[in-house]
């Protein structure tokens, strides 16, 4: 099937209109390394001016609708007032990202943590980021926690799964109709001897005992390398328990850098695995969030050229003959099978992309669109004073 037919063309216009991407307010204020941070100019303030930023990146690109917010990050008195900015703005608030690993207290742990009070202080956050959902009306918790241990002997692994399981069940419990919760995993980093979610399969095993609202998040990012990503997509959808991605790239472990950056075939890939799943419409509950930081580069712009590069990956993986792929495989013809999934894999989607923007009222070029904006200097110019954003703000 080639990308020159009108209705193959058609198929996968269609379904790139009703992709959605959501971008993270962390991404548009000022991050670093762990040896630096590099300020920025024209950098938020605060969560208002994420979400103008983020409403700027959904103007040019047309797939970016949500913006996730991270708490205590992105503490407001009145998140229903946050909302209703960002409605004005043409964007709404997506996912709430918890963050139980930014206080002396959680040293060893958060929710598994030895001593009762540090776990309830932290039970408490996840049960106060629901409260948060109802009022920015967001569907998906997101749980990450970077609890581990560094020794052998800390602390007893089995009795910290305990303590994990008895969290998530609060939490659980206490989500709404409508309402997921979301775990990720992570193999590393920041302890190094036992991660308490360290892989897939833990975070699976957990959601699968909390029931339906429980589901599984791929951060791109967290995983040793070589693993086969788009595999652990695969074996999700099936089971029902994927529900959505952080995209990022890493070249060697949880670098953050931008989806499509570091390797391009594989997000192809992972795509793929979403469209064979037939998960790309927003009905199948599949979040495609973003999770990144930009500490040398500008921001806006590679917020637009992470979202353009989801959307690249995804117009490959729907120019997938998926016939004629069947048939390879169904006639064992290996080579065939493979030159199937390549032939879309080397097609230039740019001009389609380009095509569909159009159809959209967008400009072709989101990028060159962002240049010639003046947005840059607006927000250089009205945010020169005060507190810029950042990872501890
Ligand atoms: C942890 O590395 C992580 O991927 C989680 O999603 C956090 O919420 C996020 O990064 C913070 O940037
Ligand atoms: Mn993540």
């Amino acid at each position: 099937m080639s990308q020159s037919d009108a209705s193959t063309r058609d198929r996968v216009k269609q379904a790139l209109r009703t992709q959605r991407i959501e971008t993270p307010s962390w991404a548009y204020a000022n991050s670093g390394t762990r040896f630096k941070v590099f300020p920025q100019e024209g950098v938020p303030r605060n969560p208002y001016e994420k979400i103008a930023d983020a409403a700027m990146v959904h103007r040019l690109t047309g797939v970016a609708p949500t913006v996730a917010l991270h708490i205590p990050w992105d503490r407001v008195d009145d998140y229903a007032d946050l909302a209703t900015y960002a409605a004005d703005q043409g964007v709404a608030l997506g996912a709430i990202n918890s963050n139980v690993f930014q206080d002396s207290d959680y040293k060893l742990g958060s929710v598994t943590n030895p001593d009762p009070g540090v776990r309830r202080k932290a039970i408490d956050h996840l049960l106060e980021c629901v409260d948060i959902m109802d009022r920015t009306d967001s569907r998906d918790l997101k749980l990450w926690f970077s609890d581990g241990t560094n020794y052998p002997g800390q602390d007893d692994i089995r009795a910290r799964q305990d303590r994990l399981a008895a969290a998530l069940r609060e939490t659980y419990d206490r989500l709404g109709d409508g309402q997921r919760l979301l775990l990720e995993y992570k193999l590393f980093e920041p302890a190094f001897y036992t991660t308490d979610v360290p892989d897939w399969g833990t975070a699976y095993a957990h959601c699968l005992e909390l029931g339906p609202k429980a589901q599984v998040v791929i951060d791109t990012g967290h995983h040793a390398p070589g693993t086969n990503i788009e595999f652990i997509v695969a074996f999700l959808l099936r089971a029902g328990k994927l529900g959505g991605f952080d995209f990022n790239s890493r070249f060697y472990a949880d670098d953050d850098l931008m989806v499509g950056a570091a390797d391009p075939f594989q997000l192809f890939r992972i795509m793929y695995e979403i469209v064979r799943g037939d998960a790309l419409r927003p009905e199948a509950g599949i979040a495609f969030m973003l999770d990144q930081c930009h500490n040398i580069e500008p921001k806006i712009p590679a917020i637009i050229r992470s979202v353009l590069n989801v959307q690249e990956a995804t117009a490959k993986a729907l120019l997938v003959d998926a016939d004629a792929l069947a048939a390879a495989q169904q006639a064992g013809d290996v080579l065939g099978a493979n030159a199937v999934l390549m032939d879309a894999y080397h097609t230039d989607v740019r001009p389609l992309l380009a095509e569909l923007r159009v159809e959209l009222g967008l400009d072709p070029d989101p990028m060159a669109a962002y240049a010639r904006s003046g947005y840059f200097d607006r927000i250089r110019a009205e945010r020169a004073g005060g507190q810029q954003a950042g990872w501890g703000a």
